[in-house]
């Protein structure tokens, strides 16, 4: 049983016309920014899937540890039927969970959603060829617009990996976390991965690596402004900042404009003043007290929180 076709929810017109909303809003606004989901692209999948290789980048690893250690647990708690992964990427990880529901039985369909059509479809193609039987339905999608086009029914798993419900702003969190209780049912379970709040030392240089990676990843949301929208930015006139937020205890990447610039996209004409900043990417950190307390505002309970042995990464399970 090979994958099924992809199902599309964001189709191609759709996707300009958020991408054209999103540009418009944030270089219009007075300190510049960009949501961070316009990264992806066949490079900019290809550029995090190098990123998470990386010997400063941990997250992926510590998180890694940790589904190794509790997927069985996992599979033999939820007893899920349905699989269902938000902003799956390459489900690299997800396969220890697979692997351990197949060892325990009852899965049945796997259901990754992601923005990304091209990590979509490898992703979709090499599990269903890995796992015969499972049957595997891809979703093209935005996790913050479609989850109320998540397929119903019967014991389902939904999980968000990889610390990416960082990406998010609390209020943008909340209401996410509110709408993915109202698309679940009482019994339907929530594994979520955080990166834990630790000393900055650690931290900056996950988003500023040596190799400068994540600096090209960064570059890259430029790159599909200019060919989706026939922008003119110079991408090599802009270097990667990566800086720690204490207060808000959150991580920022952003592009630093190297010398005055005029960028002609849409209708818009923007500038940048040397030195000024574009904002690309925030990614909060947690503490569980804080992990708790949002899941349980949104209305669920948590039931494990379980981290890596060197508490770099949590991976919560709660119910609906
Ligand atoms: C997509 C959430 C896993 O915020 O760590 C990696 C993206 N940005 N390096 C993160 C990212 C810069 C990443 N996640």
């Amino acid at each position: 049983m090979g994958a099924e076709p992809l199902e599309i929810h964001l189709e191609e017109q759709d996707l300009g016309r958020s991408l054209r909303e999103d540009v418009r809003t944030g270089l219009t606004a007075e300190e510049k920014w960009l949501p961070p989901k316009w990264f992806y692209d066949a490079r900019g999948s290809q550029l995090f899937e190098e990123i998470t290789r990386l010997p400063e980048y941990y997250p992926t690893r510590a998180e890694r540890a940790v589904l190794a250690e509790r997927a069985g647990d996992i599979a033999a708690v939820t007893g899920a039927k349905t699989l269902i992964e938000l902003g799956s990427g390459s489900s690299e990880k997800t396969r220890l969970l697979l692997d351990a529901f197949t060892r325990h039985g009852d899965l049945g369909t796997f259901v990754p959603l992601d923005v990304s059509v091209s990590a979509l479809r490898q992703s979709t193609a090499e599990i269903a060829a890995d796992y015969p039987g499972l049957r595997v339905r891809g979703i093209v999608g935005d996790f913050t617009r479609h989850l109320d086009r998540l397929p119903a029914g019967g014991r389902r798993l939904v999980v968000f990996l990889g610390g990416t419900i960082g990406n998010l702003l609390p209020a943008e969190r909340a209401e996410f976390l509110a709408q993915m209780r109202a698309a679940l049912e009482p019994g339907d379970w929530l594994l979520v991965g955080t990166d834990l709040v630790k000393d900055p030392a650690v931290i900056v240089p996950a988003y500023d690596d040596a190799a400068g990676v994540t600096a090209e990843f960064n570059r890259n949301v430029l790159r599909v402004i200019n060919r989706e929208l026939g922008a003119d930015f110079d991408p090599e006139g802009f270097c990667h900042v990566a800086c720690w937020d204490a207060e808000r205890e959150w991580i920022e990447m952003r592009l630093r404009a190297l010398r005055p610039m005029r960028v002609r996209v849409l209708d818009l004409d923007v500038t940048f003043a040397a030195g000024e900043e574009l904002r690309t990417e925030v990614s909060a950190k947690f503490r569980p007290e804080g992990i708790a307390a949002e899941l349980a505002g949104a209305g669920f309970t948590a039931h494990d929180f379980w981290t890596d042995p060197g508490s770099l990464f949590g991976v919560t399970l709660a119910r609906a």
